[in-house]
């Protein structure tokens, strides 16, 4: 049964008046007549977590999402009662609960505005053909609401007036309107009046989400099974409620090792190793950096999974040390079809462990992948993800692959109508035994997490690196990923870039699409443009399927070559800056790119703007995403930023029109930042970095900029064997202030800063250096005349 809209009803059924309440610890019970009970737990302050059940008991309470490292906890808790309802306060959110039907409004604690309110609220319908039922909640639209997230749908950031579906589906050559593709994230952010607040519906069976388009006063989410249970989170800021959100379900893990931030080569397939050797010589041969290499399902034999085809990688183990003393990182691609071939070992041991999925009535999961029929893991069983993490020793620890690329994780199917396995398989969904209606969302994230497993122990004491194409909520914790099969039109570029806003405001930003597309061949111009924005992605990447030519840096021309070089090595340059978002990301959930609404919600300008976003948190990016393009008009948010490639101020909060050549892209800084740059390197850690560099962008008033620093891999940090630097600028008019504040027990490689100052308005005549005067022709520079000074600095003054 398909529930195509959510007012298609058959027969809805709604909760009767509630009888009676009772209260356990942060947890309270509604109970009404007809056996509907609202289970609804404070989690914390902000967050509260709404969850029904029909029958008066509740299923086991199981998620893959949500992280045992979650915040708990709150200030204060109260409840009261009225003729009408319960209210539920504490010190962010009050919650009005109707005694007649149950149906629940959120207002903000402070100021007393109503967030959000159930329209019919949990409703429900019976489910004839599975049991249980199809879970649904209403809300009602408030005035001017905007809805953000959904993870990587390919459509306009703001998805007011339309529909969206959940189920993680192969999608080759998606297209704007195409849904549903790879991911299934049930997470969005609504935001009226200046406040932001986040639903997160943890139901990984087929859901869907109409914001505002069936009826035009109504945002509705339902599943087709399982239990209404979503968590409402409030912000007010969006930042803070894609935080909490990324609180709930995990941060990543751990940092990833600094080269993958890099720059990574890749083509459906490079083979044989003399290919892969050339490829690679010739990154280094053109100076334009690169840190990986990639190895698609070519390089098995007959595409089973942890085999080698000998004859074309004949010593796999020295091939990639050798690409190793190059400095390329060797990324190897795996996916969950096993082979049906009674000689495979890991097809004969899965067998023999009984790990494959099965269907309903007991045969196996038979399906088609490229290796012919396979049988497929079952990866919601614990047992059999320690087995898979066990596979990945010989890969990794014996020959060396620093990286693993899951694919087809949906899980796809090639040649049956759903692209997928059928309804009735069965999994174990880690002891709470389900069928594929339940488990297929997940099936990815668990594919990714046993891969996870298998890196950081083969791969200990350096830190693992796994890329997914599937994934529900909670996937960041393991994995970074990428958009999947796109194609080379400029219509992608402009995919490419609100999917990843949109998976970053989504608590998944470690993402990056196929730059140059996968599918067809860009031409220069558009690659060279791609190029523009994917070194701002966090995962940077250049991936096509080869049926359509060549996609390396020097397959067009040598203006594109250079062009390349140039951004590439923008971005090996700001890796500093890069590594220092993504340790906020680590530490407090932050996003690594910022969409101009979540940037600056108060300004309604923002709320309908997808191009333009913010790369950490200082940086301003907007790409050509048309050709022929000299130039194009762009949104300045709020503030005075600077251009990069001119030092010309301009004041936001207006449109703009920004040149930008073939060899340019509009690009900004906001005043007052520090930002730190690394030398070009042609690889991570080529060269010891011994110099930093601070471009200092004066502002009259003040700022914080941070730059983190550790050895680059393994988890010393975690034992505060890092470095983080906190610079507070202060500008007056003829005086600019920089303090520095230290943390952590790591001592960096580099040694001096050099102080890059722009837009001084003043002309410096003394320079107080941790309290000693230095006339500026005194000063220690270097040959272009900036500053040098001691990394350890505590506060400088230039004074005019
Ligand atoms: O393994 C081949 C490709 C891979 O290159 C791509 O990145 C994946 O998204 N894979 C899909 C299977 C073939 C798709 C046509």
């Amino acid at each position: 049964m398909i529930v195509n809209t959510e007012l298609e009803q058959k027969g809805n059924l709604f909760p009767s008046r509630i009888l009676h309440f009772r209260k356990d610890v942060d947890t309270f019970y509604f109970t009404a007549e007809n056996d509907v009970v609202l289970q609804l737990r404070i989690v914390r302050d902000s967050v509260m977590r709404f969850r029904y059940t029909t029958t008066g008991t509740f299923e086991n309470d199981f998620s893959y999402a949500i992280t045992k490292y979650a915040s708990t906890g709150y200030n204060h808790l109260e409840i009261d009662e009225d003729k009408e309802k319960y209210i539920i306060t504490t010190s962010k959110l009050i919650c009005h609960i109707s005694k007649e039907n149950m149906r629940v409004q959120l207002y903000d604690a402070i100021d007393k505005t109503l967030i959000n309110e159930d329209e019919l609220g949990f409703h429900w319908e019976e489910s004839y053909e599975f049991g249980g039922n199809v879970v649904k909640m209403s809300k009602t639209v408030n005035e001017r609401e905007s809805y953000f997230g959904l993870g990587d749908k390919p459509d306009h950031l703001n998805l007011k007036g339309k529909r969206f579906q959940n189920w993680a589906t192969d999608s080759y050559a998606y297209g704007k309107s195409t849904d549903p593709i790879y991911k299934a994230i049930p997470f969005y952010t609504g935001l009226h009046h200046n406040k932001a607040y986040g639903i997160f519906f943890d139901n990984t069976f087929r859901s869907y989400f109409d914001f505002a388009l069936e009826r035009r006063n109504v945002t509705s989410f339902w599943a087709q099974g399982g239990e209404m249970n979503y968590y409402f989170i409030y912000g007010p800021e969006m930042q803070t409620v894609v935080e909490k959100y990324t609180d709930l379900t995990g941060k990543p893990h751990q940092l990833p090792p600094l080269w993958a931030l890099g720059f990574h080569q890749c083509k459906w397939s490079y083979y044989p190793e003399s290919n892969v050797k050339e490829i690679t010589q010739k990154f280094r041969d053109l100076r334009i950096p690169c840190d990986a290499i990639y190895l698609d399902i070519d390089y098995m034999e007959g595409f089973r999974c942890f085999t080698w085809n000998k004859e074309h990688f004949p010593d796999p183990k020295r091939m990639v040390k050798e690409l190793a003393d190059n400095g390329f990182k060797t990324v190897a691609i795996i996916d969950p079809g096993i082979k049906i071939d009674k000689e495979y070992s890991v097809f004969k041991e899965a067998l023999d462990k009984d790990y494959f999925c099965k269907r309903a009535d007991g045969p196996y999961m038979k399906g088609k992948v490229w290796p012919g029929e396979c049988y497929f893991p079952d990866f919601t069983k614990p047992e059999v993800r320690d087995w898979w993490s066990g596979l990945f020793k010989e890969l990794i620890e014996d020959i060396g692959i620093q990286g693993v690329w899951n694919d087809m994780n949906e899980p796809a199917v090639m040649e049956v109508p759903n692209k997928t396995f059928p309804d009735d398989v069965r999994h174990d969904y880690d002891g709470n035994p389900c069928s594929h209606r339940k488990a297929h969302n997940v099936y990815g994230m668990q594919m990714a997490r046993a891969t996870y497993q298998g890196l950081k122990k083969f791969n200990y004491p350096k830190r693992p690196f796994v890329i997914t194409r599937s994934a529900y909520s909670g996937t960041q914790r393991y994995t970074s990923t990428w958009t999947g099969d796109n194609v080379a039109t400029w219509e992608h570029l402009w995919i490419a870039n609100v999917q990843a806003q949109r998976m970053a405001m989504s608590g998944f930003s470690f993402v990056g699409s196929d730059i140059g597309g996968f599918a067809e061949q860009p031409q220069g111009e558009l690659f060279t443009r791609w190029i523009q924005l994917g070194i701002f992605h966090p995962f940077c990447r250049v991936h096509s399927s080869g049926d359509h030519g060549d996609q390396e840096p020097w397959a067009f021309d040598e203006d594109v070559t250079d062009v390349v070089r140039k951004f590439v090595e923008l971005r090996y340059q700001l890796l500093p800056y890069l590594y220092t978002a993504f340790w906020n990301l680590v530490e407090h959930g932050t996003p690594l790119l910022k969409s101009l609404v979540m940037f600056d919600q108060e300004d309604n300008q923002t709320h309908y703007r997808t191009d333009e976003f913010i790369f950490g948190d200082k940086i301003l990016v907007c790409p050509i995403q048309e050709p022929n393009a000299k130039g194009r008009r762009m949104y300045i948010p709020r503030g005075q930023w600077y251009n990069y490639w001119t030092d010309e101020l301009v004041e936001g909060g207006k449109e703009k029109w920004v040149d930008a050549e073939i060899d340019s892209m509009p690009l900004f800084v906001l005043e007052g930042a520090i930002i730190p740059k690394f030398p070009v390197q042609q690889y991570v850690d080529e060269k010891q970095i011994d110099e930093v560099t601070l471009d200092i962008y004066y502002k009259e008033g003040k700022e914080r900029s941070q730059l983190f620093d550790d050895a680059h891999d393994g988890y010393d940090y975690t034992k505060g064997r890092y470095s983080l630097r906190t610079f507070k600028l202060t500008g007056k008019s003829n005086e600019l202030i920089i303090q520095q504040h230290k943390e952590g027990k790591y001592i960096t490689t580099y040694k001096n800063f050099k102080l890059n100052i722009h837009g001084l308005p003043f002309k410096a005549k003394v320079v107080q250096l941790d309290n000693v005067i230095v006339p500026t022709s005194e000063l220690v520079t270097d040959e272009n005349g900036l500053m040098i000074v001691d990394k350890d600095f505590s506060e400088i003054h230039i004074i005019g």
